[in-house]
């Protein structure tokens, strides 16, 4: 049998896509949407009160476009916690504006492919390497102002099979990708969280960009690379901006 890599598992991720019922709200008495827009506020400040801790972090942003109108993103330690935001969420005055569009559940995820001695001996791993690694698991949502999400998945195709391959085989490949993106430090920060037995692809991947046109430039160029250009399977792509709690008042002001 082919050998699966190693992996180590971090933090759970939910991207939480919800559109708005703009009519609904227009009609809303004006109590009560300031109601809701407080509960909104109170509900995402209590969330990122965690940024910079080891509890996780939380962020909201738009969504351009018609796929959604607003993406909640959250990263805890337990899938249980998760579970508790979603149902806290609904629980406000706001969620009775909006409509579930997406949803997406993964775990961030390290795998064999970036140290192979982080598994078997992660004290003989340096602490440059630790560290790098260690981020990747309890990722900080970065202050950057634009987002894209995507889920995807590795081809099982007769002719490209990922699951096929040896190990050497795609420890290349992904070495061969991980150049790719290195060349956006600084540009692009990214989790990828992996979804295999939790959600619909294999994994989910977020980047974060002060610039919009990076976050293109990167799909783009890993799109001429091997492991995407013959293994890569992708989903629905969402951007958004992201905004501080304070603002959901304006957001639905319009
Ligand atoms: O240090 C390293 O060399 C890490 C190498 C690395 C791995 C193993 C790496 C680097 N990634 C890895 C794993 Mn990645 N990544 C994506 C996408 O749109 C597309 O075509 C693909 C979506 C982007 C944009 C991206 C960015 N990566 C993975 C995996 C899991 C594969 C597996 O386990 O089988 C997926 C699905 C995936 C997808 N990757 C990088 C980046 C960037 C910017 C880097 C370099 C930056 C960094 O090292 O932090």
């Amino acid at each position: 049998m082919v050998e699966a890599p190693e992996t180590a598992e971090g933090w759970y991720a939910l991207h939480d896509f919800r559109s708005v019922d703009w009519d609904a709200w227009r009609d809303a008495p004006e109590r009560d949407r300031e109601a809701a827009v407080e509960s909104a506020e109170q509900f995402q400040n209590h969330r990122e009160r965690l940024a910079g801790s080891d509890d996780g972090d939380s962020a909201v942003f738009t969504v351009t476009g018609n796929k959604a109108d607003l993406l909640f993103v959250h990263f805890r330690p337990t899938l249980d916690e998760l579970d508790q935001i979603q149902r806290s969420f609904e629980a406000t005055e706001f969620a009775g504006y909006t409509e579930r569009e997406y949803s997406y559940v993964s775990v961030t995820e390290v795998s064999g492919y970036v140290s192979d001695e982080y598994f078997t001996d992660p004290e003989a791993v340096d602490e440059g390497l630790r560290r790098y690694i260690e981020g990747k698991l309890t990722p900080e949502i970065p202050d950057d102002t634009y987002v894209s999400f995507y889920p995807m998945s590795k081809r099982r195709d007769p002719e490209y099979n990922w699951y096929d391959l040896d190990f050497d085989e795609r420890a290349d490949l992904m070495a061969g990708h991980g150049d790719v993106g290195r060349e956006y430090a600084g540009k692009i920060k990214q989790v990828i969280a992996s979804s295999v037995g939790l959600d619909d692809w294999e994994w989910g991947v977020t980047l974060f960009s002060d610039d919009p046109t990076h976050l293109k430039d990167i799909v783009y160029e890993m799109r001429f690379d091997e492991a995407s250009s013959k293994y890569g399977e992708f989903g629905s792509f969402y951007v958004g901006r992201r905004f501080p709690p304070e603002d959901f008042h304006a957001y639905m002001a319009g």
